[in-house]
């Protein structure tokens, strides 16, 4: 018997620095309804899907308050809440979460199709700088505006499988990946909001795509797992963001790929059996890994000689 899940991948066009809660809402429902008509059980917005990329800008607090949610769901999401669960469908959101004791984390949560939230994850790589660099034609200060999330990496059963959820830079990290495969993830789910131009080393600009793609196809192989990249792309407030969503099967293959930088549904059918081909041959590791020498990996410092 399989465990087949249809999900959908809801690349998120621009969202404009003055927009509304509500016309946002309003367009992930049409992204929801239609995925929902096509036969989706999940479907994954992005990172920040509420907002525009704040980050790129150096806010005083009363605006930068205006980008946070102070509920999930509150009243302005409480739509999306109210009709995944009518058409049965799940979803995964990203957004900027303020929490009651005012910490500020890039979050995102994730709903059964019977409307329970089953996962929260806080972002544990935050990118960029915590101050304003006037050099940049934009800043990235995701290290000003939030605090890194101090709750880790935890699968979560749900969809009939065990899934993870990651943000954006988290996922050029192979620890994350392997902190996840260790405890049997088969689908984990990455927003991510990439500038195509990378201030620090613009060589690299050019290659975003194909980085992009690089580190979650191995992290997807080399753990046995479905990964979902999901996109805030194109223009958006004079930056240029990375398109290309898509859904990567266990073998490290592309499933399904965005082919526009606007709203776009991507689709597969992913059989979450399929992920123990992986875990139980060439990436069995009960059998195969030697943790002893992997000390490193997880010692704050390089010892003396290294560095
Ligand atoms: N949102 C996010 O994490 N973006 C980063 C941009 C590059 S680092 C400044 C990313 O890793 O895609």
């Amino acid at each position: 018997m399989s465990r087949a899940l249809t999900i959908a991948a809801a690349q998120l066009g621009p969202i404009a620095r003055d927009e509304t809660r509500e016309r946002v809402v309003a367009r992930l429902l049409e992204l929801l309804r239609e995925a929902a008509g096509r036969g989706a059980e999940l479907v994954v917005f992005p990172e920040l899907a509420l907002t525009t990329f704040f980050p790129r800008w150096d806010l005083d607090d009363d605006e930068l308050l205006t980008f946070f949610e102070r509920e999930m769901p509150s009243d302005a999401t409480r739509p999306l809440f109210d009709v995944a669960a009518e058409l049965g469908v799940g979803f995964h959101l990203g957004y900027a979460e303020l929490t009651p004791d005012g910490h500020r984390y890039n979050s995102a949560v994730v709903v059964e199709r019977d409307g329970r939230v089953v996962a929260r994850y806080r972002k544990v790589h935050l990118p960029g700088h915590e101050e304003p660099e006037g050099w940049r034609p934009f800043q990235h200060l995701e290290r000003k505006h939030f605090e890194p999330g101090p709750d880790g990496f935890h699968a979560t059963r749900a969809f009939g499988g065990v899934i993870g959820v990651a943000l954006c830079n988290d996922r050029r990290w192979s620890e994350t990946y392997r902190v996840f495969g260790l405890q049997g993830v088969e689908l984990l789910l990455v927003g991510y909001n990439t500038p195509l131009h990378y201030p620090p080393d613009p060589s690299q600009d050019h290659l975003q795509a194909f980085h992009n793609n690089l580190v979650m196809a191995s992290g997807a192989y080399q753990n046995g797992m479905f990964i979902v990249g999901v996109a805030k792309s194109g223009v958006e407030e004079g930056v240029e963001l990375l398109a290309d969503s898509q859904i990567i099967g266990p073998s490290g293959e592309v499933m399904a790929r965005a082919v526009g930088s606007g709203d776009e549904l991507v689709i597969a059918v992913c059989d979450l059996d399929l992920c123990n081909r992986y875990k139980q041959t060439v990436f069995d590791f009960q059998r195969y890994r030697r943790p002893s020498m992997y000390g490193l990996i997880t010692a704050p410092h390089a010892p003396a000689g290294y560095d």
